[in-house]
């Protein structure tokens, strides 16, 4: 048996990719552990109640204690590391937590998959670790590294952790780096979840700055497809970028969204921008299509029905979680609204 420990599966990435993975094979047996933080949701795994090559851990990937026993008692050949805190926005209002879990949880897994010499360790990484760009120009491996954000500091930071250990230990280490995903089960507190919420129940759609700021949109499948590729065909040492080629300005998906919604732009309210907002990323991803045979399937104009669509059906899935801690931060960010 394939023994995988994926962390940080109750989350939005990381329970798509149980989900995907647990339907597409029988022979990983998937060791899911994850904190349960504010942004873990374990009603996310849909597939896994029904299956026995499925296992749950609560627990921090900073626990080495645990991470050692779980290492031990699995016999884990494998580990895809989707833990992390991932809210740039968090990470602007308090940065220690970020350090935590994304740099020192890291280590604490690296030196494990070390002492148990893992097959294969993937990172599960980002495009902000490239900083911003402007107008012009994409993301590629040799880009440097120019993070901005303490969140995107702390997930350059863990790549360099886990390339030093491949440079220095020879662990199996590759990196995927992604652009922004959307999809079903992605908390509310990232731009589309949250415009789409804030629509539904008739509250001001908050846009930071001029609205002009660039990102590059995947879904959240198209990202997992690729998690896969890199995971069972990737070079070890090497970074892969992943990207959908669908760069927009923030202003324009929410104006999407609300046409979807039949809903009137007045709701758009201009707020006070993001400190340190970078401006524009855009990735290319002409390595893992060339090198591995990974593409894209699906279309920004589909995907983002099909999100929107879920999020009308999924009602009681995202009024639970506003209800609960999500208020006292909403109220911090955005004040009362
Ligand atoms: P998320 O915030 O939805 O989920 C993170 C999960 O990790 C949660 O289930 C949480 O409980 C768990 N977790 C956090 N700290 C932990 C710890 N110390 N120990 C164990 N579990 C812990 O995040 P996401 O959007 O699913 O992102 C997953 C990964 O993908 C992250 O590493 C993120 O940096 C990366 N990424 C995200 C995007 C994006 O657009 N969301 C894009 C590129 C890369
Ligand atoms: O209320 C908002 N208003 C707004 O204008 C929010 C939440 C966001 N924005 C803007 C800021 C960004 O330019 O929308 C853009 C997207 O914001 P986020 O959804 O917070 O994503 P971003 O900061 O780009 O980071 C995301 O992509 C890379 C993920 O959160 C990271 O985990 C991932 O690494």
């Amino acid at each position: 048996m394939n023994n995988v420990l994926v962390t940080g599966g109750a989350g939005f990435i990381g329970s798509n990719f149980i989900n995907y993975i647990l339907d597409e094979r029988d022979d990983y047996n998937i060791i899911n552990l994850d904190k349960l933080t504010y942004a873990g949701n374990l009603e996310n795994l849909v597939l896994s109640e029904t299956k026995k090559n499925y296992h749950f851990i609560k627990g921090d990937i900073i626990n080495a204690e645990l991470v050692n026993y779980l290492f031990q008692k699995f016999d884990i050949k494998y580990v895809i590391n989707f833990a992390a805190e991932s809210h740039v926005d968090r990470s602007i209002l308090g940065s220690e937590v970020f350090f935590r879990s994304n740099v020192l949880g890291t280590n604490v897994l690296l030196e494990a998959s070390r002492k148990f010499e893992v097959e294969k360790f993937l990172q599960v990484s980002t495009d902000e670790v490239y900083g911003s760009l402007d107008s012009e120009g994409l993301f590629t491996e040799e880009t440097p590294l120019h993070p901005n954000s303490p969140y995107s500091v702390s997930k350059a930071s863990a790549d360099m952790m886990a390339l030093s250990f491949h440079h220095t230990y020879g662990l199996p280490v590759v990196i995927t780096r992604c652009s922004n995903n959307y999809g079903s089960y992605q908390f509310p507190e990232k731009l589309i979840p949250l415009m789409i919420i804030n629509t539904l129940n008739n509250k001001k759609l908050p846009v930071y700055g001029d609205g002009m700021n660039v990102r590059d949109w995947i879904y959240v499948v198209d990202h997992n497809r690729a998690v896969k590729a890199v995971f069972e065909k990737g070079k070890e040492g090497e970074v892969y970028n992943i990207g959908a080629r669908t760069e927009m300005p923030n202003i324009e998906i929410v104006k999407l969204i609300l046409r979807e919604l039949g809903k009137s732009e007045d709701m758009i309210e201009y707020v006070k921008d993001r400190p340190g907002h970078d401006r524009r990323y855009a990735i290319d991803s002409t390595k893992i299509e060339s090198e591995l045979g990974w593409n894209p399937k699906f279309t920004f104009e589909d995907a983002v029905s099909q999100t929107i669509k879920w999020y009308l059906d999924n009602e009681q899935w995202w009024k639970r979680i506003i209800s609960g801690e999500y208020q006292n931060y909403y109220q911090t960010q955005y004040g009362l609204r």
